[in-house]
């Protein structure tokens, strides 16, 4: 009598249940903070002899036998939840012995080492102030390039002499790392119409031995106008405010003749010797010249404004060029050019602004 009256449970609540278990569990798991409430939270799910799932286990007796090998597998699938859940919180809540042992708190603390702005960088970026500063943007350009942007579109006729003095490393034939920041400004002319204000920073390379004076790879810094009515005075102009800027003071500037491929008239810039002034006839810095090399730069030849569809009767331009490292080792009278590569942060950091 006494266990024919007692209502059999169905299956369907018995599901209900297995479900807000897990959701208790699942609400009280968020609160584990250590290994001591994790472990009550594990006896009170899975402990052998009181934990909800013995019980669970237990009360399957009350289901139909039919129902009961389902009803066993929800409560497996239950189990297997929570041991799995568990085994997560264990291993986010637990210090593994072995790194307590390692930490030493009384010993001082590693020094980091900081990076610093590179100084050729720093160089760059003040003649770029006064470049934007007079109304010219920015323009890069790739590394690579063909022949006809680094030398053809630039006057160099193929296989004629000029070109040895800007022998670099090919890929392919048609295909090499470019020696100036020029084919930028081909490509600008080609897409922009005039007035044309350009200033191109890169990355550049020749064939050259390193020394003090030279290396393979350097950064080139070109300017480029073009408009209606540019003369050699705006040339003048241009580069001695940006001279007299650059190294602030009042240096004296010469104009020499020059020849580039791709200028006509051309001109090199010199400053007087920062170091010496003149004076030394053993200066280290101008040789005993008196004078420092510092810009190439010309009137646009015609018949480069031509192979970028620009009519030179209607326009013309001056162009410049300079290297940034070698601008730089007079600027901060370094003593040689390969100290900027050799990655010695006691050298970089002595022109980091404190
Ligand atoms: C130097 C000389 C120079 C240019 C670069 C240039 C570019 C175009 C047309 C005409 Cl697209 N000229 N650039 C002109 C004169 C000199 O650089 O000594 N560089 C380190």
């Amino acid at each position: 009598m006494k266990t024919k009256g007692k209502a059999l449970s169905n299956i369907k609540d018995f599901k209900l249940k297995i479900e807000e278990y897990k959701e208790a569990f699942k609400n009280a798991s968020v609160k584990v903070k250590d290994e001591k409430s994790l472990q009550e939270l594990r006896n009170l799910y899975l402990s052998r002899k009181k934990g909800y799932l013995r019980v669970l286990f237990d009360e399957l007796k009350t289901l139909k036998p039919t129902d009961r090998p389902k009803a066993g597998q929800l409560i497996n699938g239950l189990k297997n939840y929570i041991q799995k859940r568990l085994q997560s919180l264990e291993k986010r809540i637990k210090v593994p012995k072995r790194l307590i042992r390692e930490i030493d708190l009384t010993l001082p603390g590693r020094n980091r080492y900081w990076g610093a702005p590179h100084p050729v960088l720093l160089f760059q970026e003040e003649i770029e102030r006064i470049f934007l500063a007079m109304g010219f943007s920015i323009e890069d350009g790739p590394e690579i390039e063909t022949d006809y942007y680094n030398f053809e579109a630039l006057n160099f006729p193929p296989h004629h002499p000029a070109r040895d003095d800007w022998d670099t490393l090919y890929i392919t034939d048609d295909l090499l790392l470019r020696t100036h920041t020029s084919p930028v400004q081909i490509r600008v002319m080609e897409k922009q119409k005039p007035p044309i204000r350009v200033i191109n920073p890169g990355k550049v390379f020749r064939k050259e031995a390193p020394d003090p004076t030279h290396l393979p790879m350097f950064f080139q810094l070109e300017g480029l106008v073009v408009d209606k009515d540019i003369t050699f005075a705006h040339l003048k102009g241009t580069l001695e405010f940006f001279l007299r800027t650059l190294f602030l003071e009042k240096i004296n500037i010469r104009f020499r003749p020059a020849f580039f491929p791709f200028t006509e008239p051309s001109a090199e810039v010199d400053i007087e010797c920062t170091v010496c002034g003149g004076k030394n006839r053993e200066c280290r810095v101008c040789g005993g010249e008196g004078w420092i090399e510092i810009l190439g730069s010309g009137m646009v030849d015609p018949q480069v404004l031509k192979n970028v569809n620009i009519d030179p009767e209607q326009y013309s331009g001056f162009a410049f060029g300079l290297g940034i490292d070698r601008t730089a080792l007079f600027a901060y009278e370094i003593q040689d050019m390969r100290y900027f590569y050799e990655n010695d942060l006691r050298f970089i950091r002595q022109f980091a602004q404190k």
